[in-house]
């Protein structure tokens, strides 16, 4: 049963079990989160800043431009197309900062790991080659630690390249795609110098065309997902291992009454993976026990819980709009937080409880927070002295509210590895069997869900959504919180094989997988680019990303990084569905972002308001692509034999166990 957020008029409905319980308990009744704050302001929002038409690039503003009033131009005279694209563009960039600055961060740490000074080592051999074959590095005969450290240095290079040359990981993209981008001049050079160059553009009196600044949108976004996301996933990958399938659980009731709690929210695995390993300490453990804990329980928040969820199978406690429920569960000693998506309020909840947030990144501090700088190459000690300090706070611990029947089973862990050999077999690693399920309709397609919560929308959305698409038989990709709030929804396991349409229930029972597949963060989603790019390579579903029946969605987006997401997306071909964007008060730029792009890109965004009209959208959008494909001919319904069966089922996931180590 739904509840409203204290009588919010307008506000949508709160549904997920946990944060109910939490929110109706005693100890929680004087903390305030999001949904007071979004009650307090109204739903209703400026419409200059909805519209994305004010402009405050210049002190003689800020202007509020009318579409088509020639009194409400800029002062400069810049037009609401203009000032509408400057603002998008500036959204994209930051979006794309954010990845940037987290997998410059992880590239130092590889660089570490590589030459044997830090706390971790070089973990899959076979992609740490694969990968130094991309970047042109001569791997025969060579030790891994030398092939790893040139990996690393030329990784690090391609941030302040300042030659003309693309990326090195645009090589991984179509011929055709890589065509287009250099045709069009938006094959991103350096990761940092395409951030710079927006900023520098949306400057005031520099670039004044929409067109022309959406291009440049498009080589920054382009700079984030084939660039800064993708080196920072392959290399966490090779450090910190490629995830494999694994079970592990979700939601509130991960965290336990006797253990000392434990949640590490925010990026960078750098820190979380530390925290691992130091969870696992027998000093720690010994130091807990003798606060009278049983053990310590790591869980995660957000992304850095996807983190060491998918490699590790460490549960996660709840995604962005849960992360003031997890302190007013009054069960956690220490929320330890690094860069992006934590909110202030945090340092707020906690002042009700024993809880600290502990910052660790010198980029990120927080007013009530306390400061222990996590320093990479020392990171096993930097770990402890913050678990230690999170451990002495146990005995605080005061009356504590844990929803524990709320916690869902979930099988997590696809990277594109794992799809590779999940439904090609192990012996015969291939996507092939993916496209021939979509060629012959059991599968009619590929559905993208990634991105955010948001206080203001529906928590209920990606269920709903996915449920749809699951009943039309449409396979389901996640990362980030979409993830989460689907594992919550309990849409992540095998079982869930039965909201599924007959034909894509039958694929998921054979191999035993779930409908929607956890690939991770949000700077996995660049796995994503790459799974779609090898379903092109495997043949008979055209040779682009724009001819796949696949398309995206981040239908709560809330941060910056989602926009960047998006356009990467679409300036890679393939469609995205958002629930709103801040352009509508520019007739053109909006026209052009949600049509014009078509003919450049071959992809362009969509914008639908309700759960079920995006549903809709992308299942027409899938379908149109198998129309196009030649696809779509009525065929007679095949039944399984037994080689039909082996051939989906080689390779499967039936034997899925939990392979990482516990924290607790
Ligand atoms: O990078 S999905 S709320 S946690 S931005 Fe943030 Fe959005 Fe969650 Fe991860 Ni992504
Ligand atoms: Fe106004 Fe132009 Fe300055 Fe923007 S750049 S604030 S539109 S004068």
């Amino acid at each position: 049963m739904a509840i409203k957020r204290n009588g919010c008029e307008g506000c949508a409905d709160i549904t997920c079990v946990s944060t109910q319980q939490i929110l109706s308990q005693d100890i929680a009744k004087n903390v305030k989160t999001g949904y007071d704050r979004v009650k307090a302001r109204g739903m209703s929002a400026c419409l200059f800043g909805s519209g994305g038409t004010c402009c405050r690039n210049c002190n003689m503003g800020p202007c509020q431009i009318i579409d088509g009033v020639e009194d409400m131009l800029g002062i400069c005279g810049a037009n609401a197309d203009t000032v509408a694209a400057r603002n998008f563009a500036r959204t994209v960039a930051a979006g794309s900062a954010t990845h940037t600055d987290h997998a410059r961060e992880m590239v130092k740490g590889f660089i570490e790991a590589a030459k044997g000074e830090g706390l971790h080592q070089i973990k899959d051999v076979a992609k740490l080659k694969n990968l130094a074959e991309i970047f042109g590095i001569v791997t025969e005969g060579r030790e891994v630690k030398d092939i790893a450290i040139e990996l690393g240095e030329k990784a690090l290079a391609e941030f302040g390249k300042q030659d003309d040359a693309p990326l090195s990981m645009l090589k991984r993209a179509t011929p055709k795609r890589q065509a287009l981008w250099q045709k069009l001049g938006i094959a991103p050079r350096g990761i940092d110098r395409e951030v710079v160059e927006m900023m520098h553009r949306t400057h005031m009196g520099v670039d004044q065309e929409y067109e022309n600044i959406m291009l440049q949108a498009s080589r920054t976004a382009l700079s984030d997902g084939w660039g800064a996301s993708m080196l920072s996933t392959e290399l966490t990958d090779i450090m910190f291992g490629t995830p494999v399938p694994r079970r592990a659980i979700v939601d509130l009731g991960v965290l336990k009454t006797d253990q000392v709690n434990i949640t590490v929210h925010g990026h960078e695995p750098l820190l979380a993976e530390a925290l691992c390993i130091a969870a696992q300490d027998p000093e720690m453990l010994e130091l807990a026990k003798k606060q009278g804990a049983k053990g310590i329980n790591l869980a995660g928040v957000c992304c850095s819980g996807n983190e060491i969820l998918m490699r590790r199978g460490i549960p996660v406690a709840g995604g962005f709009v849960q992360q003031e429920m997890v302190i007013a569960t009054g069960a956690v000693e220490a929320m330890v937080v690094d860069v992006q998506c934590v909110m202030q309020s945090v340092a707020e909840v906690a002042k009700s409880f024993h809880t600290d947030i502990i910052t660790t990144n010198y980029r990120a501090k927080m007013t009530g927070g306390i400061h222990i700088q996590f320093e990479e190459h020392e990171a096993l000690d930097s770990a402890k002295k913050i678990l230690t300090h999170a451990i002495k706070n146990f005995k605080k611990r005061g009356k504590c509210f844990i929803p524990q029947e709320t916690k869902m089973d979930v099988v997590v862990g696809f990277s594109h590895e794992t799809i590779n050999t999940m439904l090609g077999g192990r012996f015969r690693a291939s996507y092939r069997p993916l496209n021939d399920n979509i060629i012959n309709g059991r599968i009619r397609g590929v559905a993208i869900i990634v991105g955010c919560d948001n206080f203001k929308l529906a928590d209920d959305t990606h269920e709903t959504i996915v449920r749809e698409l699951l009943k039309n038989n449409i396979l389901v990709l996640a990362t980030g919180c979409a993830a989460t709030s689907l594992g919550k929804a309990g849409l992540l396991n095998p079982e869930a094989a039965r909201f599924c349409g007959d034909s894509l229930k039958e694929v998921c029972e054979t191999v035993g997988m779930p409908p929607v597949l956890h690939m991770g963060s949000c700077v996995d989603n660049s796995r994503i680019l790459i799974a779609a790019t090898e379903m092109v390579r495997q043949g008979g579903l055209g040779d682009d990303i724009s001819d796949l029946p696949a398309i995206g969605t981040a239908p709560l987006w809330m941060s910056e990084k989602a926009v960047a997401i998006g356009q990467y997306f679409v300036a890679s071909g393939a469609q995205v569905v958002f629930q709103n964007l801040p352009v509508t008060g520019a007739k053109n730029f909006n026209k052009y972002l949600t049509e014009g792009l078509m003919g450049q890109v071959g992809a362009h965004w969509n914008i639908a308001s309700e759960p079920l009209e995006i549903a809709r959208i992308m299942i027409e959008k899938i379908e149109a692509k198998r129309d196009a494909l030649g696809i779509n001919k009525k065929k007679e319904r095949v039944l399984f034999d037994m080689d039909m069966r082996r051939d989906l089922g080689g390779g499967g996931l039936k034997d899925v166990g939990c392979h990482g180590p516990s924290a607790s």
